[in-house]
């Protein structure tokens, strides 16, 4: 094979009836090496995407068209120094100008082409025009895929876009494209299922679809920065490097858990969700709001981008039953009243939380099962013979989960100093790793802005979470009377894999007898 190189042009092809056709994204650079049928250009009409592919393969001269402009049929696109061996596509249709309405040759055809001119014959440095082939493929903003060819003239539609085996996923028929899916290897194996519905109606080109497809990213989680908001090759890449950098964690930790990770979670875990049996979730349908008014996309914070998925993996992983209980703290807010003044001029603010914290680990050394994990096969229980306690606190970031540990060696003054501390590092966005992790249970107090109950989410892998909601002055029938009581509403979700109901019942009635009678919870820990 002559390995001699030439121009060749490659020409936007026949559009049919589409004139001023907008260039939404640029796909290629100058010196870049690209093969025959790579993705060139993706121009976008108001029916349908399309990506035009090259005729020829070889190094990427110079770009005559840039992003945001407009092409018509026939114009140039780029100018590839063509190898004799990448310059196949063209061979065929060297020297000839674009021809209007004739139709473009399909790239099958201009393979052939290819084939039937030796290579070698080509000049050195002779420079060829070439129309490029008919556009891969086409996604419609409605949502439904659409064969570009539904705009173009009868010639340009006979040319098929690409043959299955070598095309974008986007020109593939459904089944075919979810085949490529299944066969590909996500990234890592808690990146979740592609949502097929969505993905297909996603603002993209097919080479960004089939770049999507080569990674396992599903397009529905990727926020597109692209002209009109379309997801661009840049998006896939950002969505998988904050992917491949977001710290592999338990399944439903709300956030990252290795050190060094910058968002929040306790417990160091294995890294990958179980596989679900029965395979991928049924998707949920994914819908152009924008047909029904106007809308304004903002992308979720990073914090939400890590503890999102992590949230989704304990809720579908685990099943979750929420207890429901109260608990008589009148006594514990009449004590607290006493104490707090002498905790404030120690510099210590005596919370609500440390109480319920207090009586937490008391509950926890109670029921050992409420403080333990299962092992990432599900066949044993790890039983831990410390207690870490985490405690969600909203941030301005974020969710975060900062750890009391060893909060069973904490008297109620230490856990109070600790909460203090380390809500205001939160808040700050100051909290390191290792204060983040290690946790065996986890309290969610909503109780400061209201509520009557929730239904929390584990902090998987551990078992239960306590979630504490606004405390209030109700009639409670005693002695034969009713009297006016200050009532906490708790809600404790637990993993009944591990945790039966009648359990989760008695640790329930546990916590709110030890939070009714709360002296005990301020004496000194041994
Ligand atoms: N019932 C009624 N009032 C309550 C209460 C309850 N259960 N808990 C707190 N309050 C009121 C009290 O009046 C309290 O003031 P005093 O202590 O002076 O009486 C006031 O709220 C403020 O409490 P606080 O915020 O200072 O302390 P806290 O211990 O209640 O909360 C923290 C600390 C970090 C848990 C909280 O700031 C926070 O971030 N909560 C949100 C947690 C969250 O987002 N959970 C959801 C997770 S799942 O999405």
């Amino acid at each position: 094979m002559n390995a001699a190189a030439r121009l060749v042009e490659v020409r936007v092809p026949d559009m049919g009836n589409f004139k001023d056709v907008a260039v939404i994204d640029v796909l290629v650079k100058p010196g870049e090496s690209i093969e025959p049928e790579s993705p060139l250009v993706t121009l976008e009409t108001e029916k349908a995407t399309m990506d035009v592919p090259s005729t020829a393969g070889g190094v990427i001269e110079k770009i005559h068209v840039g992003k945001g402009g407009t092409v018509n049929a026939g114009d140039l696109i780029v100018t590839v120094r063509a190898t004799a061996q990448g310059a196949q596509g063209e061979e065929r249709s060297g020297g000839e100008r674009p021809s209007g309405s004739s139709g473009a040759p399909g790239p099958q055809a201009a393979t052939r082409g290819g084939a039937e001119v030796p290579a070698a014959k080509a000049a050195p440095a002779q420079s060829a025009t070439a129309q490029a082939a008919a556009p891969a493929a086409a996604s419609a903003h409605s949502g439904t895929p659409a064969a570009v060819q539904s705009g173009n003239t009868a010639g340009a539609a006979s040319a098929p876009p690409v043959s299955a085996p070598q095309s974008p996923a986007g020109t593939m028929a459904p089944s075919q494209s979810t085949a490529v899916a299944a066969g590909e290897r996500p990234l890592r194996a808690d990146l979740p299922p592609i949502n097929e519905p969505g993905f297909s109606r996603a603002h993209a080109g097919p080479s960004v679809r089939k770049l999507a497809r080569e990674l396992g990213v599903d397009l529905t989680r990727v926020t597109g920065h692209g002209f009109k908001d379309r997801i661009t090759h840049d998006d896939i890449k950002t969505f998988v490097k904050s992917v491949m950098t977001a710290p592999a964690a338990a399944p439903g930790a709300p956030g990252a858990v290795k050190p060094g990770a910058a968002a929040a979670t306790p417990a160091a875990a294995p890294a990958a969700v179980p596989a679900k049996p029965g395979g991928a979730l049924p998707a949920i349908p994914a819908i152009d709001f924008s047909v029904f008014g106007p809308i304004e996309t903002k992308p979720l914070s990073r914090i939400q981008r890590i503890s999102g998925p992590r949230l989704h993996a304990s809720w579908v992983n685990i099943p979750h039953v929420t207890q429901f209980d109260e608990a008589d703290v009148t006594e514990l807010e009449a004590l607290r009243g006493k104490l707090r003044d002498g905790a404030s001029e120690r510099g210590i603010k005596l919370t609500a939380l440390a109480f319920i914290m207090r009586a937490c680990v008391r509950a926890l050394q109670a029921f050992p099962q409420f403080n333990a994990s299962l092992d990432p096969a599900g066949a044993n229980l790890i039983f831990k013979k410390y207690i870490n306690v985490g405690f969600a606190a909203d941030t301005p970031n974020g969710l975060m989960v900062p750890v009391v540990h060893e909060a069973d060696r904490k008297d109620i003054y230490q856990i109070a100093r600790h909460l203090g501390e380390l809500s205001e590092t939160a808040r700050a966005g100051r909290l390191g790793a290792a204060q983040m992790q290690g946790g065996c249970f986890t309290i969610s107090s909503l109780g400061g802005i209201g509520g009557t109950a929730f239904t929390p989410i584990i902090n998987a892998p551990e078992v239960a979470i306590l979630g504490v909601s606004r405390s209030a002055m109700k009639p409670v029938y005693q002695d034969g009377a009713f009297v006016a009581r200050l009532m906490l509403p708790l809600s404790l979700s637990y993993d009944h894999r591990v945790i039966d109901g009648a359990t989760a019942v008695r640790f329930t009635t546990f916590l709110a007898k030890t939070l009714a009678e709360p002296h005990a919870l301020v004496e000194a820990v041994p």
